[in-house]
């Protein structure tokens, strides 16, 4: 793919409710968003960076900026040194690759360019990872609440809209109670997980032992992201299986964390191990261990979810992910919005990540554009 260049677009998009996890609370993303514009086609990635370094060390501006200084000039100088053919998302990931950390950012663009290229071959994005379904159970991530009977209504309501996973949201002072009252009011048959977003330490294992009677399906990443010993000594002491998120920041760190008994299943976030290539590989490390893998969320809007929901069905991903439809997150979505039936959500189908912005909506919630010429 020749590029032109890269456009960076802010995008205002609040949520349906807000959404509190133990490092705080979101009412509203501000969303980045990168197109890249190539000679035949153009691309979309969304950064799933949030307002501020509260679930992991990136946050949006910090991610425009890296973009801006040092990801844009690889490209580009990547293109001008490169093949005739131009730059694809290969490419792209070896000129990042010598700039520490910022996966967030790196996989905005490496996102964008892989869905031009794509885009430009008629190929969709499914079938370029490897998907072998075209439509993937749906879980809900359920916030930390005021009260126990705010939760229930809440569960309640995601259960009648069919969703066939619930995540609980949990921290110090929520977790034994809000758990046992979902299973007590809605049965041991709901597939129930938690999420504690690195809330606990190692001296909780006796605390966290409590929820072993409730058959749950995981505990998400209780520990501090870099504890991956402390998670392997906390997989003895209690029964729930541990699956990390924070830790897992490359298809390296999976390995290690399933080498040293950290884990029994993974997370994968795009944005969180620098895009679909380094994704995929996460998958395949998981998958050679026999670690079952879900896919995780980042509240993204329907451009950042066509490519989770593209990945989530790739054959290791035997857990529901936390792919929820639109209006869970939105009112208006910026695409055409992911609804569920019966429980799953389609995946697109087009070339690339097989949805598009519906321009009228992406230039009302549009708060600023920048572009970056590439040559
Ligand atoms: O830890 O999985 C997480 C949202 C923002 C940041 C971190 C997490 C989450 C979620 C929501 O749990 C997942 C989603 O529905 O997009
Ligand atoms: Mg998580």
């Amino acid at each position: 793919m020749r590029l032109e260049g890269l456009e960076l677009r802010r995008i205002a998009m609040p949520l349906v409710a807000p959404f509190r996890t133990s490092f705080g609370t979101e009412r509203e993303r501000d969303v980045l968003l990168v197109r890249a514009v190539g000679a035949d086609a153009e691309g979309w990635g969304e950064c799933v960076a949030m307002g501020a370094p509260l679930y992991s060390s990136e946050h949006v501006d910090g991610a425009a900026e890296v973009i801006r200084r040092f990801l844009a000039p690889a490209l580009a100088a990547a293109a001008a040194g490169g093949l005739a053919e131009g730059v694809d998302a290969w490419t792209a990931e070896a000129a990042f690759a010598p700039f520490k950390g910022h996966p967030m950012a790196k996989a905005a663009v490496e996102t964008a360019v892989l869905d031009a290229v794509l885009r430009a071959a008629g190929m969709p994005l499914g079938g370029f990872l490897g998907a072998v379904r075209d439509r993937v159970p749906a879980g809900v991530s359920v916030g930390i609440m005021d009260s126990v009977p705010a939760l229930l209504d809440a569960v309640a309501g995601y259960l009648d809209a069919g969703y066939l996973r619930i995540k609980l949201k949990i921290e110090p002072g929520w977790d034994v109670d809000p758990v046992r009252a979902v299973r007590e009011r809605f049965g041991d048959a709901v597939l129930l997980q938690v999420d504690a977003n690195t809330a606990y330490t190692l001296g909780d294992a006796r605390q966290l032992a409590r929820l072993d009677p409730f058959d749950l399906l995981l505990i998400e990443q209780p520990l501090a992201e870099d504890d991956v010993r402390g998670h392997a000594a906390l997989a003895r002491l209690i029964r729930t299986p541990i699956c990390l998120d924070e830790s897992i920041v490359s298809a390296r760190a999976a390995a290690d964390a399933i080498a040293l008994g950290a884990c029994s299943i993974v997370n994968i976030k795009p944005g969180r191990v620098g895009g679909y290539l380094e994704a995929r590989r996460v998958h395949d490390v998981c998958a050679a261990n026999g670690v079952a893998v879900w896919a995780g969320g980042m509240l993204e809007t329907g451009l950042g979810r066509a490519a989770n929901v593209t990945l989530a069905a790739l054959p290791g991903f035997t857990l529901p992910g936390d792919t929820s439809a639109s209006d869970r997150y939105y009112a208006r979505d910026i695409t055409p919005p992911f609804v569920l039936a019966g429980g799953h959500v389609a995946v697109p189908q087009g070339p690339g990540i097989g949805v598009s912005p519906v321009p009228d909506v992406l230039a009302e919630v549009t708060t600023a554009t920048s572009w970056i010429p590439l040559k």
